[in-house]
């Protein structure tokens, strides 16, 4: 096919301007471009590759001879929206939670399991963004020693939870600074200077909904529901950004060399890792880039088959957009589009 008309459905949005940027910079293929979001931003102009394009409002109209839309809306629109750009024939590849876990969807990271693209029906789900960035480094672990425990406390920038959020730590980081008090909106206690284990809702099992998807999406992209997880989510006062100090319990011990050297080669990862001069992978230099980061690679002394590690990533980037887009470019290399 001689280009792919794409649509974007919440393209004003902190991930939807992030698509705009990647498919830029990595060339992708365009033969039409559709911005799309809600009523609010109907009629509003977006740049992209130098032309102007006038955001319209999504309706289950809005597919018509559309290849692949790229949806990053929220969990409500992609249910609603998704199966419609399904049935007018287009590929959906889509960002929010809705579709994850369903049987007919596949979960993709493109350096895991690019194969499982083949099997979708019409919605093809992106995972969430902590899941991402940990699968794409201890992936290539699994494959040559399998990891039976996962123990993964996250520190997540407030990226995540959209353009709301950046504007909340922005403003009570300033009030804070100016001796006022601050009345939280987003979150349910104040975010500047300060750190919240809750993301997403709680679930019965004293686990929050963040948490579990990280639990059943890291089994569902590995293929392996024999995994023992236990993440705790946490939300700092970082804008783009998230960490995560991974803990793995493996099949048999595995020394750090080893493990550097696999990490080293897996694709889409960089090892930064000279702790004597202080030189490991950190949320302001890994903002803007796409790589996900690894270091602090040690040995986990608590198991004699443990390993430890830090993991991080732009959650907007790796995290949710460029992930989506790789898997865009999936589907043209493969020919399913
Ligand atoms: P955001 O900055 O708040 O932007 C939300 C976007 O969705 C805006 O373009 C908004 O349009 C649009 N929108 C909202 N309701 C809509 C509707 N009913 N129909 C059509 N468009 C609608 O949020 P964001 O950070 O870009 O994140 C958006 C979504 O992406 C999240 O809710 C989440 O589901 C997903 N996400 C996933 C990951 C991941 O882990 N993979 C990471 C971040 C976000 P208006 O401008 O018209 O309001
Ligand atoms: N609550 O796509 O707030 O499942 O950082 C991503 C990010 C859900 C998701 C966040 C969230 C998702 C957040």
């Amino acid at each position: 096919m001689s280009g792919i008309n794409i649509a974007i459905v919440g393209a004003t949005g902190l991930v939807g301007q992030e698509f705009l940027k990647i498919l830029e910079q990595r060339n992708f293929p365009i033969k039409s471009l559709r911005l799309l979001a809600s009523h609010r931003s109907a009629g509003k102009t977006v740049t992209f590759a130098g032309a102007d394009y006038k955001v319209q409002e999504t309706t289950d109209q809005s597919f018509k001879g559309i290849d692949i839309a790229l949806f990053s809306a929220g969990g409500d629109a992609s249910k609603h929206f998704a199966p419609k750009a399904a049935k007018a024939g287009a590929i959906v590849v889509d960002n929010s939670s809705a579709w994850r876990m369903d049987k007919k969807v596949p979960l993709v990271v493109p350096e895991v399991n690019p194969e499982d693209v083949k099997k979708h029906k019409g919605i093809i789900a992106n995972p969430n963004c902590s899941t991402i960035q940990m699968v794409a480094a201890i992936y290539p672990i699994h494959k040559v020693n399998p990891i039976k425990r996962i123990v993964v406390d996250t520190y997540q920038a407030v990226a995540g939870t959209g353009k709301v959020a950046i504007d909340e730590l922005t403003n009570q980081s300033r009030q804070v600074l100016d001796g006022q008090e601050t009345v939280p909106h987003v979150y349910p206690h104040q975010i500047a200077f300060n750190a919240l284990p809750e993301i997403d809702v709680f679930l019965d099992n004293g686990y929050t909904k963040e948490e579990w998807k990280m639990v059943e999406e890291t089994r569902k992209i590995m293929h392996d529901s024999a995994i023992a997880i236990s993440p705790t989510c946490v939300r700092i006062p970082v804008f783009i950004g998230h960490s995560e100090a991974v803990h793995l319990e493996l099949t048999e011990p595995m020394s750090v060399e080893k493990a550097r050297h696999i990490i080293h080669h897996a694709p889409g990862v960089h090892v930064i890792d000279d702790p004597g001069v202080s030189l490991y992978p950190h949320a302001w230099s890994a903002a803007g880039q796409d790589d996900v980061f690894v270091g602090r690679i040690r040995l986990d002394n608590s198991h004699p088959c443990g390993l430890a590690m830090w993991v991080v990533a732009d959650n907007l980037r790796k995290g949710a957009a460029l992930n989506a887009v790789q898997i865009a470019e999936l589907l043209v290399e493969m020919e399913l589009v």
